[in-house]
């Protein structure tokens, strides 16, 4: 059977979403050519050095020699465009599609007749139709659904994981056209190993990797409303937990912590909020989801004041070791990052935090964990980095440390609480 042609394909946004993609479609044979804004990314994956802290990217880049441009012409020789930029929300939640619309208007003078552009970036429900569409159409001078195909084929990159990636990530896919499914449902299908799964419509695509992440949000909501209530019982919510996954069915453990950061998670279900208000409908429950999980890193430090009040301390004018800036373990992203929320919180109760990262030591403000912890009248385990969770009682108390909340509940409370340390954690 001989090899199918690959296809050209271009692919438009080369960070966690469009780097890895970029990657297996040319190892999987097609021809591609990534574009990016940014010329300091592109000199640095031309240097086989991934712009972002990811060990299998570099592997691969060091194996790979990917073609990548910030020149958006290049667009006119890719029989595919595929479009992965961020999909951010304003300081006020509100969506920032910014990237999305400077990312159509830039590949829109190129597509040619017969292009199919997929759009990767997660959208709300309705986007790919009322914002992409009449920008390629304006610009192109060209019919979607007609002259080119229009279909979404949301990421489900998860930053950090070692098992799943985009190669056997199982995909959805809604298109315009039963033309443009099949062109897209046949690409996916020649570069991954999971299922791609075609939808009815563009929307129920769209719907799909929302709900999907609106679903973990009011999840994690849920168990930290659970923590705040069972710090006040004397109730371990971790255990509790551990309980209830004895259910062989019908329950799904999150865990509670001192906030939901990323890009995924927290902004997502903020383009459904926003979509359902624009068709007259409040999404009551997501926004209080939200209001619950925005509302941890203020718990945090409340938990950390009340634990120095009792030792006889005040927060204002004490330093407080901020342990992790990432939103999540083990890797470098700092976007929507709890413990930015944990350090405008100190500084706004006027304490003095001292930050240190190991994954993002350039914007930590300790050069090392002894020097942010020396003189520390308490640290904050914001993030469950490795390097923080075998942490002891004795390593800190060595440094003069008497107070420990653990964000992320990652730490060996019995032992913390046994040395006389005083332990907080969230719901435990
Ligand atoms: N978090 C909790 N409690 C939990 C789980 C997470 O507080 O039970 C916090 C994390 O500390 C972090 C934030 O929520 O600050 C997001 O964590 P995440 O594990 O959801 O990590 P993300 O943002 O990388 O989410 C990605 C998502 N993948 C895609 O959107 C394609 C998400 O759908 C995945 O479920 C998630 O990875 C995953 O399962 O790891």
């Amino acid at each position: 059977m001989p090899k199918q042609k690959g296809s050209t394909v271009a692919v438009i946004g080369l960070g966690y979403v469009g780097l890895p993609l970029a990657l297996l479609a040319a190892r999987k044979g097609h021809e591609v050519v990534g574009i990016d804004i940014d010329p300091k990314k592109i000199a640095s994956i031309n240097a086989g050095v991934s712009p972002f802290f990811d060990e299998e990217i570099t592997k691969q880049l060091a194996k790979t020699r990917l073609d990548v441009d910030t020149d958006f012409s290049r667009v006119k020789d890719s029989e595919i465009v595929i479009i992965c930029v961020p999909t951010p929300v304003h300081e006020d939640h509100s969506p920032d599609l910014e990237p999305l619309i400077r990312a159509c208007e830039s590949i829109a003078p190129h597509i040619q007749k017969g292009t199919l552009v997929i759009v990767e970036s997660t959208v709300n429900p309705g986007a790919c139709e009322s914002v992409v569409l009449p920008i390629l159409e304006r610009i192109s001078g060209m019919k979607a659904g007609v002259d080119f195909e229009l279909s979404h084929c949301p990421e489900r990159v998860n930053p950090g994981d070692p098992k799943w990636g985009v190669h056997n990530i199982n995909r959805v896919a809604g298109s315009l056209t039963k033309a443009g499914l099949d062109r897209t449902v046949a690409f996916y299908r020649s570069i991954i190993s999971g299922k791609v799964q075609p939808m009815k419509t563009i929307k129920e695509a769209e719907a799909v990797k929302i709900i999907e992440n609106t679903f973990r949000d009011v999840n994690i909501a849920f168990v930290n409303e659970l923590a705040m209530s069972f710090d006040r019982l004397g109730i371990d919510i971790l255990s509790v937990l551990e309980g209830a996954k004895t259910k062989p069915f019908a329950f799904l453990a999150h865990y509670p912590s001192c906030g939901v950061g990323g890009h995924c998670i927290p902004v997502d279900p903020y383009y459904l909020i926003e979509e359902g208000k624009r068709n007259g409908f409040n999404h009551d429950f997501l926004s209080l989801a939200r209001k619950i999980n925005n509302s941890m890193p203020v718990y945090t430090v409340e938990l950390l004041e009340r634990a120095l009040r009792e030792g006889g301390h005040i927060l204002s004018g004490s330093k407080i070791a901020v342990l992790g800036l990432a939103y999540k373990a083990d890797i470098d992203d700092m976007r929507e990052s709890p413990s930015l929320r944990i350090i405008e919180e100190l500084e706004r109760r006027k304490a003095e935090p001292v930050t240190f990262d190991p994954y993002v030591r350039n914007r930590s403000t300790a050069r090392s964990l002894t020097q942010a912890l020396t003189g520390a009248a308490a640290a904050i385990i914001a993030t469950n980095h490795k390097e923080f969770k075998q942490l002891t009682p004795d390593y800190f108390k060595k440094h003069g440390v008497t107070v420990v909340v653990d964000g992320k509940n990652c730490l060996a409370k019995d032992d913390f609480i046994a040395s006389g340390i005083v332990y907080r954690g969230i719901g435990r």
